[in-house]
């Protein structure tokens, strides 16, 4: 193993342009402010925390200089390095500027097998067997972590708060699971709650390849953040030639990097993914929890949501809360979040969540300071753009509504009829794999850059009139809206599909139209914003588990989650819906044809495709939204 990975470590360090530190994962770091001097406001220390099996854990311990009282601790763990300045205090203080007034001890932690840390890396460690008394996973290291800290820091209160974002946020989840009896408060922010329906790597068996492929290279080549050297600037161009999903390890990483080796060897929703998938592992809360969301998060929207729908299963105490926010993945952890690409909110939306929601939540939680900023869920409505507080999520007063598929390129609250359909009662369109559709306008960066601001942070909101014309993608839209439509809680798609191949995608997206006049802000006139959005892998439309061939030319129903919204179509814009067949290389490319793993296909498997969506009267694909009045 060691020898394998110092070879990739050599081959991929020959390709790569250099090591580029500190890597920006979503808006994660983007709270991490230059030029403070932190030595002023802190003293830091750094311990080898021993886990229980002996591996040391690096971590950097920053106490208030002037602290009048014992106080709380505030504890982040972290696979992304700790990044300290030219002075050596960790940038991450700048994610707590809105907290630091209320004073607190902030404690970072390397996990086990990054940076500073001992031990080994495992992509989203599995949970140990509680019978092995030897056995250890996050969950143990954050108890062992919080069981030194309480017991070495000097002057803490005795009392910890837990947080992170994404991996971080998977990590206070796993923290929070058999919690040290100090853990007091936890926030888990966009946690990935299931990566082969809904997160990262996969949604709805889907392989997310750009992002599969350029995780796993930079976390399992060695112990820091390492970016892989594309030969060309438009990373569709690089995937698109890579050809059938084979060719990674044949060409580039040679079987060495055991996430994408796991990705290849478990194409479908078997035990490997169920052992980190939430409804298996979580129970009712023990800690209060603040779950957080974006609703344009790029990479982990579905997590979070996911982890407040199952906490809430059964929550006596209260201890689970939710607020979600405007925001790409991270957006809340810095800057002002006043918009996001071209969309403007009207205010400083992820200062306000800072200040607002999570500075005083924590220290009501660990310093009986004040009240509680939420009631059940906080959600910020965009189109309307304003905060509302919500007593359950979804709402349970919301109705439920079809927009209908309608003739001519229409969508209508208004089902289709015998007459209405038309001889066919269809829309079709070809998908050719060799030609997909791109999930964002062309060329596509990497990832995540770091000389350049990258698009992947915010493709969710670009305008979709960039693929709008192309002869593989359908719409329909309404007409111009009388009055408001308020949109909140579940969008479904339930599509009646046919498909010429034995295997097809079905990417559906729920769009808000802006009037071709927008004086508010010009540049948005006729701007078409996505609200809602999924994918669906057809294999897997009677089981994740076990996959099965479409059959050719049978008009088929699909029902396709597109999540929950919290939004305002505003009078004088439309409803616009999309659907098609590519999404790439956000989205690996579906042969088309059934194959048994599609990691395996060939190229002579991948086919062109004619595609039928039907709005008939026998066969009326619609989306469902909820609306409240
Ligand atoms: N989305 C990233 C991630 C989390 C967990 C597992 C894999 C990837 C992140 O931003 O941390």
């Amino acid at each position: 193993m060691r020898s394998a990975h110092s070879r990739i470590v050599a081959l991929l360090f020959l390709l790569s342009a250099g090591r580029f530190l500190p890597i920006r994962l979503g808006g994660a770091q983007e709270g991490e402010e230059k030029g403070r001097d932190w030595s002023l406001l802190f003293d830091k220390t750094e311990a080898m925390i021993a886990a229980r099996d002996g591996v040391k854990l690096h971590t950097e311990i920053y106490a208030p200089r002037d602290a009048k009282e014992a106080l709380p601790i505030v504890l982040e763990r972290t696979p992304y390095g700790i990044n300290v300045d030219e002075k050596g205090f960790s940038r991450k203080l700048g994610r707590y500027a809105e907290m630091i007034p209320d004073d607190y001890i902030f404690v970072f932690q390397d996990i086990r097998g990054r940076y500073g840390s001992e031990g080994t890396f495992v992509m989203q460690r599995p949970v140990r067997d509680a019978k092995n008394p030897k056995a250890i996973d996050e969950g143990t290291d954050t108890y062992d972590t919080i069981e030194w800290l309480v017991k070495h820091v000097p002057r803490n209160n005795g009392r910890v708060g837990l947080l992170g974002i994404s991996y971080g946020g998977w990590l206070t989840v796993m923290g929070m699971l058999e919690p040290h009896p100090a853990l007091k408060a936890v926030s888990e922010q966009a946690s990935p709650a299931d990566m082969f329906l809904g997160d990262d790597f996969h949604h709805n068996g889907a392989f997310r390849l750009s992002y599969g492929f350029e995780y796993s290279t930079m976390m399992e080549t060695d112990k820091t953040n390492f970016k892989f050297a594309f030969d060309r600037f438009d990373t569709y161009d690089w995937y698109l030639r890579l050809g059938p999903l084979a060719n990674a390890n044949a060409k580039y990483i040679h079987g060495m990097l055991p996430t994408w080796n796991d990705f290849v060897k478990h194409p479908n929703y078997d035990a490997f993914w169920k052992a980190q998938a939430m409804p298996y592992l979580l129970t009712k809360p023990k800690v209060p929890n603040l779950n957080v969301a974006g609703w344009w998060d790029q990479e982990d929207f579905y997590g979070p949501m996911k982890i407040y729908e199952l906490l809430e299963k059964e929550d006596p105490d209260h201890l689970n809360y939710l607020a979600a926010g405007p925001w790409n993945h991270g957006g809340w952890g810095g800057g002002r979040g006043n918009s996001l690409g071209a969309i403007p909110f009207g205010s400083d939306t992820a200062l306000y969540f800072r200040q607002k929601i999570e500075a005083p939540w924590f220290a009501y939680w660990l310093k009986n300071k004040g009240k509680l900023p939420v009631k059940e869920a906080v959600l910020f409505q965009t189109g309307s753009d304003k905060w509302v507080q919500f007593d359950a999520w979804p709402p349970r007063e919301a109705k439920k509504r079809e927009l209908y598929f309608r003739e001519d390129g229409k969508l209508s609250f208004e089902a289709p009829t015998a007459a209405s359909g038309g001889s066919e009662g269809f829309d079709s369109y070809v998908s050719d794999p060799a030609h997909p559709v791109p999930y964002r306008h062309r060329p596509i960066d990497m990832t995540y850059p770091d000389d350049h601001p990258g698009g992947w942070y915010t493709w969710l909101v670009e305008d979709q009139r960039f693929v709008e014309h192309r002869p593989d993608v359908l719409s329909w839209q309404t007409e111009e809206l009388k009055e408001d439509v308020t949109l909140a809680g579940a969008v479904t798609a339930k599509l009646f599909a046919a498909t010429t191949g034995s295997d097809s995608d079905w990417i559906v997206k729920l769009i808000d139209v802006y009037p071709e006049n927008y004086p508010q802000k010009w540049q948005l006139s006729g701007y078409e914003l996505m609200i809602a959005d999924e994918v669906f892998r057809g294999r897997f439309r009677k089981s994740f588990e076990r996959p099965e061939a479409l059959t050719p030319g049978a008009v088929t129903p699909f029902a396709i989650d597109l999540h929950t919204a919290n939004h305002v179509f505003k009078r004088g814009h439309r409803i616009m819906v999309q659907v098609q067949s590519t999404w790439f290389p956000i989205i690996d490319r579906n042969p088309q044809k059934f194959v048994p793993n599609i990691f395996e296909a060939k190229e002579a498997d991948f086919v062109k495709a004619t595609q039928k969506i039907y709005r008939s009267k026998e066969h009326p694909s619609s989306v469902e939204i909820s609306l409240l009045q």
